[in-house]
């Protein structure tokens, strides 16, 4: 199984690790942006350094509750990131919900679109269909503003996978490749406690849809829920469910610790060639 994000193929034979680089504006807001451009651009070197293969550039926090970023300011932030990054080799995924960011992000050199709304923004798919690189649907019930008030479902599988099949009908009806599309069933997006370990439970059910399950849960509350720790002590937690999200079939992990999850993988991968060398 293969993944086309512009011209690299990504062979997801083994699983995948996505870094995760936030852009967050710097306390110096009078000194301009360089300060927190240039501390992305060094966090990116070091997680390709710890083994990430692909990195997630995102410049709005999409946290519950957390506030809208104007288009401009989104622009401000992360271009100048992807600017920086021209003479990496793993692929730069840019996280934006916004089809100007998404159209801007991949001139300046990402190769990958990682939608929380999952290109149900209008000229979003327009957008992805002109060009060569892959995309991350998500699902979430709400908007990340209100999505943790009170998340309700019947069966939240079958709302989940009925969404995804949706977003993947509409991807391919405006001409975007099945090769080039990734699921995500969104741990945290309009979910609870239970409703997230009912997805992680049963998350090989994902696979028959036939396109690579990406999965998100690094540090996320869930975590914080079944270990009470705080954000910052999440670590383990993040790295324990990355490796079942593995076992149940996820072929890309978007995660905080690229170092730690990198050795889980190795460990699990130990695991199975072994049992083939028998
Ligand atoms: C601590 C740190 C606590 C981060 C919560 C969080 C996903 C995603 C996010 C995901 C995909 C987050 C952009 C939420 N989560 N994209 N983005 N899948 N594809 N929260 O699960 O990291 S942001």
């Amino acid at each position: 199984m293969f993944l086309r994000c512009g011209k690299v193929k990504l062979d997801l034979s083994q699983p995948k690790i996505m870094g995760i680089v936030n852009v967050t504006p710097d306390s110096f807001s009078d000194g301009g942006k360089h300060l927190s451009h240039q501390a992305a651009i060094i966090h990116a070197y070091r997680l390709i350094e710890e083994g990430a293969n692909i990195l997630d550039i995102g410049g709005e926090s999409t946290r519950p509750g957390a506030a809208i970023v104007s288009e401009q300011e989104e622009l401000d932030r992360v271009i100048p990131v992807i600017e920086g990054l021209q003479n990496i080799y793993v692929p730069i995924s840019i996280d934006t919900y916004k089809p100007a960011v998404m159209r801007a992000a991949l001139a300046a050199g990402a190769s990958m679109v990682n939608d929380i709304n999952a290109l149900q923004e209008s000229e979003a798919l327009v957008v992805l269909a002109k060009s060569d690189a892959a995309v991350c649907l998500m699902h979430k019930q709400g908007s990340p503003q209100n999505m943790q008030q009170s998340p309700q479902y019947i069966d939240v599988m079958d709302e989940v996978t009925t969404f995804l099949r949706l977003r993947l009908q509409a991807c391919v009806a405006a001409g975007i490749a099945l090769d080039r599309l990734v699921i995500d069933p969104g741990f945290g997006f309009g979910k609870t406690l239970e409703h997230n370990f009912e997805i992680l439970r049963n998350l090989n059910e994902f696979i028959e849809l036939g396109i690579p399950v990406l999965a998100g849960l690094s540090r996320k509350s869930m975590l914080g829920q079944v270990t009470g720790q705080a954000v910052e002590h999440r670590q383990a937690a993040s790295v324990a469910a990355a490796l079942i999200a593995v076992q149940r079939g996820a072929r890309i992990l978007r995660v905080h610790d690229v170092r730690e999850t990198v050795d889980a993988l190795k460990v699990w991968q130990a695991v199975n060639e072994r049992i083939l060398e028998k």
